[in-house]
């Protein structure tokens, strides 16, 4: 497998970053994880946008344009012959002394790998994912925004970590307040009766968003993901599913939801580019809905996928 790193390809052997890279020190650097399918990368456009804007928040000048980015992930991707694969898109502050200064750091460092994709096993996405509601909190924005899709994931290995003791799949955190954030490396989403939110009013006490909530209980069934606000990463397989929701004339809405909401939730899911759109049956030890993946879920899950087939930025 050959990675680019710095303007070459060279073999996965040899790509190695220096001790001294502020990455590697500080987690001070930033990353993307794409995906291509059947030779086409999916949404690349947004992911270097979103690449470019937690550079921008982190105050480090890609010393590229996006166009060179841009082709420097398609040119390695052809180089390993690649049709469908996962794409890790790392910018580095780059190798500085042993101060944290980024000042010191004069060149930042970019590399590419390209890989083979590793899913979660099949029966997950038959069955469904038990998770935990993690004791360790998503980080608040105003320290390190979730936003910023930076290297620095000890919060969410953190949250992990208690996942792994739990001996379940995956844990949601919740933001300071305790509103459902996200999952440690996806977004969530709940589908439930309009009538839940109408009787439990929870919702509502976020305040900027009641104009929302009140508006989301005009219809049956809705699909609700917490919006960045709360702690969130904006996920581009979220942002796919709220359009493709939208699509099929499901109501979708980015609105404020408590632990006891998603205890209560018909169905729950979870998106990213690594798991797609994947079904969570189970959380701290508790059935969502009937304890099996629901019919609106399956049928995001459905158009996710056909969206992938359908869209990208052709490699070949
Ligand atoms: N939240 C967090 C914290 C993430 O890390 C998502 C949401 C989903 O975003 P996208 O844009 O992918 O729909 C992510 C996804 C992996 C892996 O290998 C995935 C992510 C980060 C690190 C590893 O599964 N990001």
């Amino acid at each position: 497998m050959l990675i680019y790193f710095d303007g070459k390809l060279i073999p996965k052997e040899e790509a190695k970053v220096s001790v001294y890279d502020h990455g590697l020190l500080y987690g001070d650097g930033i990353f993307e994880g794409i995906r291509s399918y059947d030779g086409k990368v999916f949404r690349l456009e947004q992911h270097l946008d979103r690449l470019y804007n937690s550079a921008q928040a982190i105050a480090l000048k890609i010393p590229l344009p996006k166009e060179e980015i841009r082709e420097a992930v398609l040119k390695t991707l052809r180089a390993n012959k690649l049709r469908d694969a996962y794409i890790r898109l790392v910018v580095t502050r780059g190798i500085g002394d042993l101060g944290l200064d980024p000042r010191k750091c004069p060149k930042p460092t970019i590399f590419i790998i390209t890989d083979k994709i590793v899913l979660y096993p099949e029966e997950f996405y038959k069955n469904g994912l038990e998770v935990i509601v993690t004791k360790t909190k998503r980080n608040i924005k105003e320290a390190l925004n979730p936003e910023i899709k930076s290297l620095n994931y000890l919060n969410n290995i953190l949250a992990r970590i208690e996942v792994n003791k739990r001996g379940c799949q995956e844990g949601i955190m919740t933001n300071i307040e305790g509103y459902v954030a996200e999952a440690t490396a996806d977004n969530i989403f709940i589908v439930r009766n309009k009538d839940a939110s109408a009787k439990g009013g929870e919702l509502c006490s976020a305040s900027a968003f009641i104009d929302r909530a009140s508006e989301a209980r005009c219809h049956n069934k809705e699909v609700i993901t917490p919006p960045a606000e709360m702690e969130a990463l904006r996920g581009i397989t979220r942002d796919a599913v709220l359009k493709i929701a939208e699509s099929l004339g499901i109501e979708a809405h980015e609105l404020p939801f408590t632990v006891k909401d998603l205890y209560e939730a018909d169905e729950c899911f979870l998106t990213g580019t690594a798991a797609e759109v994947i079904p969570v049956v189970k959380v701290d030890g508790k059935d969502i809905g009937d304890g099996k993946p629901g019919e609106i879920t399956l049928k995001l899950k459905e158009g996710f996928k056909k969206l992938t087939q359908r869209e990208g930025t052709p490699i070949y």
